[in-house]
């Protein structure tokens, strides 16, 4: 198959390039580059080394004599490129990770608000409105969010996207719908994922573009199987305030001796995935477009949750930290329970990896192996979701 990867330069994306590219998929990865920028505007760096996308590639080409093909472009800004990238290329999936993927930096300030909602938006759009343009019969393959539901307790296992409803008729005759399962995103960032799946819904009814939304839990861990071939092809490790992800920050912050950071009481209950299941399920996802045909494919990219607090305190069992409780700078709540449905991807044929896999031993290597390369101070979330969390920092919960 002949695969776009759209931000195949990020923590996904690289990994899921050299993956389909192992499967046989002739990948080309198209990014603007824009994720590394984004670190040097912050001023941090990601854990691991990671080397420039041109190395990348030339390192996968000669540790497994595999090309993958490589395309600059700015999917928000340069939807004529986008054109003619589809037009000459004629992919059968694209697989769309090109959208800003931070809940903190998207609630950091106005600008980062500004550029999520323009970047993701504009992104997501283009891509569809291309598709029909260039009369497409790809596959698109987005990887969408679990914060699209919300984290409120309900009295059922989140489906997977669709909600069926009953309401009596003004005859007080029962009648029943399916809708998409309302969005109660919890950031700006959440809310550009709920944003895409209008678009979706949109463009699957009336343009037919076949269509599948990944949501995705947190991932952690860093390697998988194809990044770990070479030291060239290692992934990105963000431990920051703003871009790493909770388990992977405790694992860092292990690693040097800080606090685990849990935010507030720790009861807040979220759904987490390996990378190396991440990137299995897109490819699952990628080859059985066949099946998706009308309504878009929804499937709760996921394999288990915890609680924060839970998760805290495995790390620190694991690797001897000690677990702080900070001032949550997130308005969410304090704590909640969550069961999710993904029987779709198990259905595909998806193995869980879980958390007390050899993996969390991996990536606790990992994150003492680089540990020299922490800077403390970019540890703290600063990022605020509003003045009420800012007038609360530094205050113990
Ligand atoms: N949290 C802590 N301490 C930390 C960091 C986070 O307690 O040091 C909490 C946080 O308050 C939240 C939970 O951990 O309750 C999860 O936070 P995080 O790991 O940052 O995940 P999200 O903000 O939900 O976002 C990640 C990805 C995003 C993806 C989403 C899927 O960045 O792209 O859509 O996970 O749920």
């Amino acid at each position: 198959m002949r695969t776009f990867v759209l931000g195949g330069d990020g923590f996904c994306g690289w990994p899921t390039a050299l993956h389909l590219s192992a499967h046989g998929h002739d990948v080309t990865i198209v990014d603007s580059l824009v994720r590394r920028r984004i670190d040097e505007e912050l001023g941090v760096q990601s854990l691991t080394p990671i080397r420039p996308l041109a190395e990348r590639v030339e390192a996968w080409r000669e540790a497994t004599g595999l090309r993958i093909g490589v395309v600059t472009c700015d999917l928000a800004i340069e939807p004529d490129a986008l054109v003619r990238l589809l037009t000459e290329g004629r992919p059968d999936a694209v697989v769309h990770l090109a959208e800003q993927r931070s809940a903190p930096l998207s609630m950091k300030s106005p600008h980062y608000k500004r550029f999520t909602v323009d970047n993701n938006v504009r992104a997501t759009h283009s891509l569809l409105a291309a598709l029909v343009q260039t009369g497409s019969d790809a596959h698109l393959v987005h990887l969408g969010s679990m914060g699209v539901y919300g984290y409120e307790t309900v009295p059922l296992d989140l489906p997977e996207g669709y909600l069926t409803v009953s309401y009596p008729d003004d005859n007080g005759v029962e009648r029943a719908r399916e809708i998409l399962y309302p969005t109660q995103p919890g950031s700006v960032y959440h809310l550009t994922k709920s944003l895409d799946q209008l678009m979706f819904q949109f463009y699957a009814a009336n343009d037919g573009v076949r269509i599948t939304d990944l949501h995705q839990g947190i991932v952690w861990g860093t390697q998988t199987d194809e990044t770990a071939l070479d030291h060239r092809l290692i992934n990105r490790f963000d431990y920051d305030g703003d871009y790493g992800t909770v388990l992977n920050r405790f694992l860092v912050e292990a690693a040097v001796g800080h606090p685990l950071t849990v935010h507030g009481s720790g009861g807040q209950t979220r759904a987490f995935i390996n990378i190396r299941d991440s990137v299995r399920c897109i490819r699952l996802a990628v080859e059985s477009g066949d099946e998706v045909a009308g309504r878009v494919r929804v499937m709760n990219q996921v394999t288990e949750t915890h609680c924060v607090s839970d998760l805290a305190r495995i790390v620190a069992g694991a690797s001897g930290g000690v677990v702080s409780n900070v001032a949550n700078p997130r308005r969410e709540a304090d704590a909640n329970t969550l069961g999710v449905r993904n029987d779709h991807l198990l259905g595909l044929g998806l193995e869980p990896t879980l958390l007390e896999s050899d993996l969390l031993v991996e990536s606790i290597e990992v994150a003492q192996k680089y540990a020299d390369r922490v800077d403390p101070h970019r540890i703290p979330c600063t990022s605020y979701w509003n003045r009420e969390r800012e007038a609360m920092a530094g205050v113990p919960s």
